[in-house]
């Protein structure tokens, strides 16, 4: 079995840093993506296979290239970056309505609630969709 995952979100949200943590790799030295990484991970007997695309404002038009054979979404958020929690929201709406991805299941990942300063996850659904 084999599933396909896009990891989407602006820039520094912590996507490369999530993928890292999950396939067990050191995530003590990230670097901002350019353009996408590919990885792919072997979890019982299912094949997951990430893209990592860079958020990036000049690249988000790129995004829509990967919409195809997509089997689920997860749209990071940075919790600790409110300023920037709107924007985060207005690129999450434009993405969900795109056709190719009608069916596919989301998952809105409330990242960085480690810090202090982080919006609490309960409060992210209201606030991403006040525009
Ligand atoms: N405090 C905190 N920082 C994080 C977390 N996840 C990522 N970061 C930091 O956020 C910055 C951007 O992370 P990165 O994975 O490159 O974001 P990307 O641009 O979405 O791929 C880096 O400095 C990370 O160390 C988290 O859960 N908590
Ligand atoms: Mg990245």
């Amino acid at each position: 079995m084999e599933a396909r995952l896009l990891a989407l979100g602006l820039d520094n949200a912590g996507k490369t840093t999530l993928l890292k943590c999950l396939s067990g790799e050191d995530i003590t030295n990230i670097v901002p993506t350019q353009g996408f990484v590919l990885k792919s991970m072997l979890r019982a007997d299912f094949k997951l296979i990430f893209w990592d695309i860079s958020g990036q404002r000049a690249l988000r038009p790129y995004w829509r290239n990967y919409f195809l054979r997509i089997d689920a979404l997860i749209y990071v958020v940075d919790c600790v970056d409110r300023r920037r929690i709107i924007e985060a929201g207005e690129e999450l709406m434009q993405i969900l309505e795109e056709e190719k991805l009608e069916k596919v299941p989301l998952l809105v990942f409330a990242n960085k609630q480690d810090s202090v300063f982080a919006l609490p996850a309960n409060e992210v659904p209201t606030r991403l969709l006040q525009q």
